[in-house]
């Protein structure tokens, strides 16, 4: 890999968390209404796979979608507005924490039911089919929702049809406060493609060379013979499912555990070590950078202007 993507995926994965401790720091101080679901600990899917896409494919995300909004390029400044409720948010304002979207980056949601958005990005890879565009449609789901009807309708017409769509599956252990194990008998989500003619693969979700490298294979597959992958990253949140939950499904120690072991940041600083020493006298500065960004975020969606109620039916369809 070449040294400027090195840097770029590690400002971009510190970028990821420290937007969302400084989010987490604003919803305790009630800046933040609703849900706040925070992606602390998977940045390195979400980073190995979306640089992975190119500029006119689809993204579409469920409602743990701040990460994936900004490695597709979204603004800090109008995701934290988003949070804050502000008319400058990236979708005005109107969305909050679980509906981001930046239409111009074709990141297409941020989407609050679960498994719901699998069907709709079978839609946008028909589209491209249909168009012959050569777009491919990324979408990003949890381990939760293979067991929910839209699924397996996503999966039916994905390979029925031969879909240029790849599905990520964000195996973090839990479905809210429910360990996977308990609700399928398995760890691997990945096998719910058993049942369709599609690719499947299960991979570890920790370290961002291989995210993209398994992430790049199935893309540039989908772009090529219009064909999807199911792929699965096994990754582990560090936060409650949502800021509202205390988590006492798992012991302190189990997230302990996969810090100390697998954290993504961790895991890139060490790999910059061995492998591209001399880049690490620039680490400092990016991350010096990204508490800018991250503090100009802030105040700038402190200051913004609430949407004018007068607006109130605007986008939408009645
Ligand atoms: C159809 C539907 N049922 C239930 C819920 C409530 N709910 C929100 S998140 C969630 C768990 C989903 O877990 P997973 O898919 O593993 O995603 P993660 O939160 O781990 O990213 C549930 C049951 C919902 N939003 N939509
Ligand atoms: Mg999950």
């Amino acid at each position: 890999m070449d040294q400027l993507t090195v840097l770029k995926w590690y400002r971009l994965m510190f970028l990821m968390r420290r937007f969302e401790e400084e989010a987490a720091r604003a919803y305790t101080e009630r800046k933040i209404g609703g849900f706040l679901h925070l992606y602390i600990g998977q940045e390195a899917v979400g980073t190995g796979v979306i640089e992975a896409t190119e500029k006119d494919d689809y993204v579409v995300s469920a409602y743990r979608d701040h990460g994936h909004y900004l490695a597709r390029g979204g603004s800090a400044n109008a995701g934290m507005a988003e949070l804050f409720g502000k008319a400058t948010g990236c979708s005005k304002g109107r969305g909050g924490s679980m509906h981001f979207f930046d239409a111009e980056k074709n990141f297409l949601g941020g989407h609050g039911i679960v498994g719901a958005h699998v069907p709709l990005a079978a839609g946008t890879a028909f589209a491209s089919k249909y168009r012959n565009d050569k777009r491919v449609t990324v979408c990003f789901l949890g381990d939760g929702a293979v067991n929910i009807g839209p699924f397996h309708e996503g999966m039916c017409l994905a390979s029925t049809w031969k879909l240029p769509v790849v599905y990520i599956i964000e195996n973090n252990l839990y479905s809210m406060g429910t360990p996977i194990w308990r609700s399928m008998g398995t760890t691997e989500a990945s096998i719910r493609a058993l049942g369709y003619p599609m690719r499947r693969k299960t991979v570890e979700g920790f370290d961002v060379f291989d995210c993209h490298k398994h992430a790049k294979e199935a893309i540039d597959h989908a772009r090529e013979t219009s064909e999807p992958t199911l792929l699965e990253y096994k990754t582990y949140r560090y936060r409650g499912h949502s800021m509202a939950d205390p988590a006492k499904y798992r012991t302190k120690q189990e997230v302990k555990d996969w810090q100390n072991e697998k954290d993504p940041i961790m895991v890139l600083e060490q790999h910059i070590e061995r492998d591209y020493p001399e880049l690490k006298a620039k680490l400092e500065g990016l991350r010096s950078s990204v508490e800018d960004e991250v503090a100009e975020a802030v105040r700038f969606a402190h200051e913004s202007p609430l949407p004018d109620p007068s607006t109130v039916g605007d986008y939408t369809y009645v």
